[in-house]
């Protein structure tokens, strides 16, 4: 029977971690469609791999999970040439990047269709009727194509009753690639699970390529279903951690709790995304049921201690800069480590107000640990995201600020940072202000080294930690080339760019 080839690119310089992308995308046609699972982050050549797969299997569908940044390297090119030597293929885009920047992903004119949001009941439709050789697509939801030059886009649908789609096919991946490569060392466990339990986030914060696609909805598995999941990946392939994947897994209490409750006899450790206002409101007892449960880190959207840029960024909710801080003193009361996300460098009217607020959020970043020094800091610097109609992204685009409106520019040099989130050359971001941000960001790190690097035995970190004590207490971050050499030397890992995972 004709098959499906459906490939998850390399992302950068990261350890392998369950593909939960293609995985969930390959339960919705499991026992329909035959099909492939080929993952960049362990093949030396996946693009010769799915050239060659293709010159001796019949494939009618190339289906690729793409996210901004580093997978883009190799989606594009061997989309390109699939395009090229199999022109009868059909190829299919899914993910973040291309639900976000449709237009310049159809206009390569090699993606044929792009699955804009979920794909779970889209997709299986889509092939039945690529199959059948049907052309009319306009019935099948959270689609975008182009039809006769113009971008249609088909009914979004909302987003799906988590615990009513299939499960996993676990077995299937396992018969590409062995299931116990994907569960490595983390800071959390030797053998970490990356699990995936809910869809969207109930907020609009207008910095986060969530808001366009979900648009404030979420939905999440029941406690009972991921226990099962879990209790599975456990019993089968030894996973002893997990990492929960979803934008925002704590939006619900009681199903927090639940899942506490279910998982505490697996003496499992875990890591998770949530929002400091939405946690903040948990009971005492419930942040105690599940430290004991085994939640180690929770990931956080801090992003600024200004209460009027969290209001521009559309932030919502109740949280504010006073927040922030107490609520940093209320983790390290309950042992549960704050993982505080910072986003830098949001345009303002003069050159001197942006450089003022990197400024104040350095200096509040400051005041974060030394309220709870175990809290773990990440520092991104805005790179805006559509969401048209916000505040912050009608400033941006007011700069003259656009993207790439050309596909393969996106992988040139100037773009394939831009999306990690780290040097994003906006207009209103000045060099010496990049410099500043990445400056601090060295010292922090060399004066708090990241818990959830396992290399950084305890003389490198009390040895980072004494050549960057004055420079920290001072504020004097220019140039720091000799914390440089030994975070170079000792190969520093910087979880949001690498994750955790270091075997
Ligand atoms: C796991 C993950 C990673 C992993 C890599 C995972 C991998 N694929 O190997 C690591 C840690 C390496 C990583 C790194 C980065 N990531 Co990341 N990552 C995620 C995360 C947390 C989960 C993705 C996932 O597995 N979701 C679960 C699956 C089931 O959902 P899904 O991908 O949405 O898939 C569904 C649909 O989208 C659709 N679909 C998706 N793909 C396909 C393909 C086909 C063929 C079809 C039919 C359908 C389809 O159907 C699926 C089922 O319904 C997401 C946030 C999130 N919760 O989704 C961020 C996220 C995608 N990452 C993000 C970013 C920015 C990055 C980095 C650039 C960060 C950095 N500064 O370095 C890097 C670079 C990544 C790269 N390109 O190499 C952003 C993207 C933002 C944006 N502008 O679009 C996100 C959204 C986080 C955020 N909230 O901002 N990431």
């Amino acid at each position: 029977m004709p098959g499906i080839i459906l490939f998850n690119p390399r992302s950068a310089n990261s350890k392998p971690r369950i593909p939960n992308s293609i995985l969930q995308v390959a339960a919705s046609i499991e026992g329909e469609f035959d099909y492939y699972m080929i993952d960049g982050n362990l093949e030396k050549d996946p693009g010769k791999k799915i050239l060659d797969f293709m010159a001796n299997h019949d494939i009618f569908c190339f289906g690729c999970t793409v996210m901004p940044g580093p997978q883009l390297q190799q989606a594009i090119p061997i989309s390109k040439k699939i395009k090229e030597l199999f022109p009868q293929v059909k190829i299919i885009w899914g993910g973040y990047f291309p639900s976000n920047q449709p237009e310049p992903v159809l206009k390569s004119s090699y993606v044929d269709f792009i699955i804009n949001g979920p794909g779970d009941i889209a997709f299986p439709l889509l092939m039945r009727k690529i199959r059948s050789g049907e052309t009319n697509m306009e019935e099948v939801p959270n689609l975008i194509y182009k039809k006769e030059g113009t971008t249609v886009f088909t009914k979004k649908d909302g987003i799906y009753d988590q615990d009513t789609l299939p499960p996993f096919p676990y077995h299937k991946l396992n018969e590409f690639y062995p299931v116990k490569k994907y569960l490595g060392k983390t800071f959390l466990g030797s053998k970490t699970i990356a699990y995936h339990s809910s869809f969207g986030c109930p907020f609009t914060c207008s910095f986060c390529a969530v808001v366009p696609i979900y648009n404030a909805r979420w939905k999440g598995k029941s406690a009972q279903v991921i226990y099962q999941d879990i209790k599975f990946l456990k019993d089968q392939f030894g996973g002893n951690a997990i990492e929960f994947h979803d934008n925002n897994f704590f939006v619900s209490e009681k199903r927090t709790v639940e899942f506490s409750n279910l998982i505490e006899k697996e003496e499992m450790i875990w890591w998770g995304e949530g929002r400091i206002d939405t946690i903040d409101k948990y009971k005492d007892d419930s942040l105690k049921k599940m430290r004991d449960a085994g939640c180690k880190m929770i990931f956080l959207g801090a992003e600024t201690g200004n209460d009027e840029i969290l209001k521009k960024m559309d932030k919502g909710g109740t949280q504010s800069g006073a927040q922030i801080k107490s609520f940093a003193d209320r983790m390290a009361r309950f042992d549960i480590i704050p993982e505080m996300s910072f986003v830098l460098g949001t345009p303002a009217d003069t050159e001197k107000e942006v450089n003022k607020q990197i400024d104040e959020d350095i200096k509040f970043i400051k005041e974060i640990k030394s309220i709870n020094p175990h809290a773990e800091i990440i520092i991104y610097v805005y790179s805006p995201v559509p969401v048209e109609g916000s505040e912050l992204y009608e400033k941006v685009k007011s700069t003259g600020f656009a993207f790439p409106e050309k596909l393969e520019d996106w992988i040139n040099d100037t773009w394939s940072n831009f999306d990690l989130r780290k040097n994003p050359l906006t207009p209103w971001l000045k060099p010496y202000m990049i410099d500043k941000i990445k400056n601090f960001e060295t010292v922090l790190n060399g004066y708090y080294p990241t818990v959830s690097d396992l290399r950084m035995v305890n003389w490198k970190r009390r040895s980072l930690r004494l050549i960057s004590s004055a420079r920290y207490k001072l504020g004097v971050y220019q140039t720091p080339y000799e914390i440089k050499v030994l975070q170079k030397l000792w190969k520093y890992r910087q979880p949001e760019i690498e994750g955790f995972y270091v075997e």
